[in-house]
């Protein structure tokens, strides 16, 4: 784990434990060991501390968390790596920091009880542990604070941003940036031009200024009451930031161990690394051989609306040539230019060069004619969700493109087999259900049907990790695994509204939940039709579902689909997306209220909760009992990666999990009482063993 190369009077120290070199405490015991004999090696002068090209260091080890059960084995952790990173500092040679690639958490701490540190072109510097739920636990809230002064390090660590190393740099994070070929060189002439062994920790020009001191953590504390309640991190960081600058070293590294102990011991911090872990694992696809499967070099894509508008985009900025069709040349028109207009937002950012996006252009062809996506190796499908428009457009599609053209579907509710009756090659058929917007959001359903070859499922797999997107394994069945939870979900916040709860606290409760917006705004965004198309699907497909929203029918009906036609549920000013009270909806609660002679009832934020998530959950484990997805961790992150649920949360299953099973069986049970089949418990349910261990901290 830790190469130890005398080279010509410097000892290089170089991480080596792919596959980024994460910190172990077994490492970081060799790595002090390795200090300590390079600090008596009468070959060393100085010492170059180094990694990997690709990645210095990922920080600690996660799986040494999983071993961290008790509050005391918490505080054992952030001591152990404070120690060592104490004695690193006061090696009596000096210790130089040679980085290269990603250098997050622990390893920047490591880096930064170095007594310098060079870095290689390219690098990036990052304290991800707050997006985590912990604060930094080897010293971080204290060194960071006295090499780049407050502002700079109070925005690493809060926002868990990496940086570039010109910005590395240009804070006084790094003493110099080379080629990355150059680095031991460059380390090796730094030591001989200037020796240093200047502690991090004994530095205090950068925290001398006391007014601006207050005024940088005043300024952080108003960052920090915005956070959410469940998310500790932020304040512990405070705590210790302050701490250390207003009290001592000392006192910081205290209060970094303790408030690492709090986060640890919090169920949000518990949620987010299942969700880290359970992303990793969805990726983790048992995929045959590559030899068995098509290669996808050309898409086509059909339908420039919305989703296939950014479905292109997503695909030519991946590198991928693409013909988009549309039958209609206006749709076409709008859709290249949003694309022009969207990567032309990204170079007024900085985030593209112009070469970049006219690269990205270039590999867009626009089609008037369906035949000239005959020679596409892959064809996706994203008109209109209308059964009997996307079977035209399919067998279209298969009259065109070559029998070993896999063919691909968007939609986001319909079984596949349907879609698939009258194909000619319907084993070709699967399903790549992209999430608006396509372009931006990270999760793609891969489905697969029972007639699909497992090569081709592969395939479009491994096709969708190349576009840089998080694909999971589907089974055919409507709705698949988001919208089979999500419509539910939204239609049962239109049954609330049926019952006398307004839409605000129903919105506000959702929020408060973890969702990044309500139910009411969601589909005011999505479109009100989309739900009510959608909700057809699923009843056919699961009438214990029930009956139609009916206010959502009506407003529909009268035109109201959302933001775009500038009201559903709320109303928006032209160009805003800032929902306003609509008096026609409130018009259409208030008659279908009549015909149900229900009246405007309050309910608690915890009922509203409960109604709306017990639902999600009942779904969920209806979806794990048909064995629609690998792992129950795979449902779980495809609602936070496809809805902005939150991901301390943990996702659907795992915040059921939390509650206990038992009693969430009780709820629904009851709730099924009140409200009908749709919330009877499953047979999954019917013996219920906690399905997700915690993965530490046993409650
Ligand atoms: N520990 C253990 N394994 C890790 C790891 C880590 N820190 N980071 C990544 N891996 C594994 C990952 O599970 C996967 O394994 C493989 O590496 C490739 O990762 C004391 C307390 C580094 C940007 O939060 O953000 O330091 O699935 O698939 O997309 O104050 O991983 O192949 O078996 O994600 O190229 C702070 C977390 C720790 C960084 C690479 N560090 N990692 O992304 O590959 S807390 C982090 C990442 C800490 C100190 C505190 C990303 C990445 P497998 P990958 P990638």
């Amino acid at each position: 784990m830790i190469d130890y190369q005398i080279d010509d009077g410097l000892c290089v120290l170089r991480l080596d434990s792919p596959p980024v070199n994460a910190i172990s405490l077994a490492l970081l015991a060799e790595l002090r060991a390795a200090v300590r004999r390079a600090g008596s090696d009468p070959q060393a002068r100085a010492i170059v501390i180094t990694g990997g090209p690709s990645h210095f260091s990922a920080g600690a080890d996660l799986a040494d968390f999983r071993a961290t059960r008790t509050a005391a084995d918490a505080q054992r952790m952030a001591r152990t790596f404070q120690e060592a990173f104490a004695e690193l500092e006061d090696c009596e040679k000096p210790v130089l920091a040679a980085l290269a690639g990603k250098v997050l958490g622990g390893a920047l701490e490591l880096a930064l009880a170095c007594h310098q540190r060079i870095a290689a072109e390219g690098s990036q510097f990052g304290m991800p542990e707050v997006k985590l739920g912990i604060n930094p636990g080897a010293g971080g809230t204290q060194r960071l604070p006295r090499l780049v002064g407050l502002p700079a390090a109070l925005g690493l660590l809060l926002w868990g941003q990496s940086i570039s190393a010109p910005s590395a740099l240009k804070i006084g994070l790094v003493d110099r940036v080379c080629p990355g070929e150059a680095l031991l060189d460059t380390a090796r002439e730094l030591l001989a031009s200037s020796p240093l062994r200047r502690k991090t920790r004994e530095r205090t020009d950068m925290i001398q200024d006391r007014p601006a001191n207050s005024a940088s953590l005043a300024q952080a504390e108003s960052t920090v009451a915005a956070s959410r309640p469940e998310i500790i991190a932020p304040r512990t960081i405070l705590t210790a930031v302050r701490t250390g600058v207003e009290d001592s070293f000392d006192a910081g590294l205290a209060a970094e161990r303790d408030g690492f102990c709090q986060c640890m011991a919090t169920r949000a911090t518990q949620n987010k690394f299942y969700v880290f872990e359970a992303l990793r694992q969805a990726a983790k696809i048992d995929l045959p051989d590559a030899t068995a499967e098509p290669t996808i070099a050309r898409v086509a894509v059909i339908g420039m609306g919305t989703m296939g508008t950014g479905i292109v985009q997503a695909l030519i900025t991946a590198a991928i040539p693409v013909v988009a069709f549309d039958e209609n040349p206006a749709a076409l028109e709008r859709g290249v230019a949003k694309i022009r207009a969207s990567l032309a937002g990204r170079v007024a950012q900085g985030k593209l060069s112009d070469a970049r996006a006219a690269e990205i252009l270039d590999r867009l062809t626009l089609a008037t004619d369906l035949r000239q996506m005959a020679g596409a190796d892959l064809v996706i499908e994203a008109v209109f969700e209308d059964l009997a428009v996307k079977r035209s457009t399919l067998s279209l599609a298969e009259e065109i493109c070559s029998a070993e053209s896999i063919i691909a579907s968007n939609t986001s509710t319909i079984s596949l087999d349907r879609l698939a009756e009258g194909m000619r090659h319907p084993q070709r058929l699967l399903g790549l259900h992209f999430f608006n917007p396509a372009q931006h959001m990270p999760l793609v359903e891969v489905i697969h049907r029972e007639a699909t070859p497992p090569g081709l499922a592969a395939a479009l797999l491994r096709f969708a990790k190349r576009i840089g997107k998080k694909p999971i394994p589907v089974k055919n069945r409507e709705g698949f695994l988001v919208n089979r939870l999500l419509i539910p979900y939204l239609k049962e916040a239109f049954w609330l509204l049926e019952a006398g709860v307004e839409p605000e606290p129903i919105d506000r409760a959702m929020v408060q939940f973890g969702f990044a917006m309500g139910p009411f705004v969601l589909i005011d965004m999505a479109g009100l039709d989309i739900l009510v198309l959608t909700d057809a699907v699923l009843r056919g497909a699961f009438p214990h579902h029930g009956g139609p929203p009916e206010i959502a029918v009506r407003l529909v009906q009268q035109g109201h689909l959302g933001q775009k036609t500038g009201s559903g549920v709320y109303r928006y000013e032209k160009g805003s997306h800032q929902p306003q009270p609509n008096p026609v909806a409130a018009g259409i609660i208030a008659e279908v209220r009549q015909g149900r002679r229900s009246f405007a009832s309050p309910m608690s934020e915890g009922e509203i909760t409960e109604r709306l998530v017990l639902r999600m959950v009942n779904e969920a484990f209806s979806v794990l009992e048909e064995g629609l997805c690998q792992r129950p961790s795979d449902l779980d992150v495809a609602m936070v990666l496809g809805t902005g649920l939150a991901d301390f949360r943990g996702g659907v299953v795992k915040y059921a999990s939390d509650l206990g099973l038992e009693h969430v069986r009780a709820r629904l049970t009851a709730l099924s009482a009140d409200c009908g089949p749709r919330y009877a418990p499953g047979k999954l349910l019917e013996n219920p063993q906690s399905l997700i261990p915690n993965p530490f901290f046993p409650s």
